[in-house]
């Protein structure tokens, strides 16, 4: 079969290029965190500010694979989008929306459903993490198809960058997998094969109180992360309550190898301050906690401040967050209902009800 030409393609020639396009979302399953902030808000700001062409979304189909108590789905789904605003996405130059508005990325999942293997979605840590000493048996089927979902999130627009966190790199292997899978099955040059952006001080901010683990809008402990909605009171508590080892701050970075907790807290500085570790390293060798932890909570209430003093700003008019994302599923809808189409085309299936 011949590849059908997309608009979003250039040249029409194989292999085909696709212009630089990006997609990324965040789920509405909790308030959003200083890891969420640090490993993906604050990123999708600069590529906005790049002038590459940045599309945003709260997933919230994804938040449901997991229980949601409905009116707190919905007030989660405009305190994220409020969060996106606040930290510096002008949605007029970005297309900012909720997912579920969009039919087309339910309608590209299904396909990908078939198109993905059982035996990959299997090997997901996240879907490993997500069970682990629960029964399996019980979580939902949505819940393993997650990153297949997800792919279509991405190249339902033909996306060729993702800026993500490190704990979102095996999700994005697998889009690419199901995109050349998909490519080969039937013989197109379609879809493009995905970039992830993962960089950055804090790719992988931790929990508070545990340096292992990644910290996360989930977790059962309030004290383990930093909301995006906590006061400046709350803010330097918990870091002052943050675990730490008693160890001084070393003198090179190299010296916060073992240190899980210690490495955390100066990555979590480096980026706020926009520092390289090493930077942080030096301005802070030979310090105590007592003296690295109140510098880190100043420099923390100083950046996330203002974004929640504007996120407190914009929650008082939902009616305009919705008028928003309302606006934003247009414009998304626009650029991925035609491409769906094609996916039809290409898959055989009957669309005489097209106008
Ligand atoms: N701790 C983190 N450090 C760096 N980046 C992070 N991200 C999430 N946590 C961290 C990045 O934020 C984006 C949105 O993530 P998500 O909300 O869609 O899902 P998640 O990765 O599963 O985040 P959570 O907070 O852990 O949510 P729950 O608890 O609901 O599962 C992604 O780019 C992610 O990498």
């Amino acid at each position: 079969m011949s590849s059908p030409v997309s608009p979003d393609q250039k040249g029409g020639q194989t292999p085909k290029t696709f212009m630089p396009r990006i997609f990324s979302g965040i789920q509405p399953s909790g308030g959003l965190t200083l890891g969420n902030y640090l490993g993906a808000l604050k990123r999708f700001v600069e590529k906005q500010d790049e002038g590459i062409e940045t599309i945003y979304c709260m997933v919230d189909m994804h938040a449901i694979t997991t229980w949601q108590e409905p009116a707190k789905l919905r007030q989660q789904t405009r305190e994220g989008a409020a969060a996106f605003i606040a930290a510096g996405i002008d949605p007029k130059r970005s297309i900012l929306f909720n997912q579920s508005q969009v039919g087309a990325h339910a309608e590209l999942g299904w396909i990908f459903n078939c198109v993905a293997r059982m035996g990959w979605m299997g090997r997901m840590t996240q879907w490993k993490d997500k069970t682990a000493g629960k029964n399996a048996e019980a979580a939902s089927l949505g819940l393993f198809a997650y990153p297949s979902l997800m792919a279509a999130d991405i190249l339902l627009y033909h996306a060729t960058m993702v800026p993500v966190g490190e704990d979102q790199k095996q999700h994005l292997e697998l889009t690419r997998d199901i995109a050349i899978k998909f490519n080969n099955d039937y013989g197109v040059d379609f879809f493009p094969v995905v970039e992830p952006l993962i960089e950055g001080a804090a790719t992988r901010v931790m929990s508070l109180r545990d340096g292992t683990k990644k910290m996360s809008k989930s977790d059962p402990s309030d004290q383990s992360r930093i909301n995006l909605t906590d006061d400046a009171d709350t803010i330097a508590a918990k870091i002052r309550k943050a675990k730490t080892d008693p160890a001084p701050l070393p003198d090179t970075a190299e010296g916060l190898k073992d240190r899980p907790e210690a490495r955390n807290l100066v990555n979590i500085y480096a980026a706020l301050a926009g520092h390289t570790v090493d930077q942080v390293i030096r301005d802070f060798a030979g310090a105590q906690f007592g003296t690295f932890k109140p510098a880190l909570a100043d420099l923390a209430v100083a950046k996330l401040s203002p974004i929640t003093s504007e996120m407190n700003r914009l929650m008082a008019d939902p009616a305009e967050i919705d008028r928003i994302l309302g606006d934003g599923a247009d414009r998304a809808d626009a650029i991925a209902r035609p491409i769906l189409e094609q996916v039809y085309d290409i898959t055989g299936m009957i669309r005489s009800r097209r106008k």
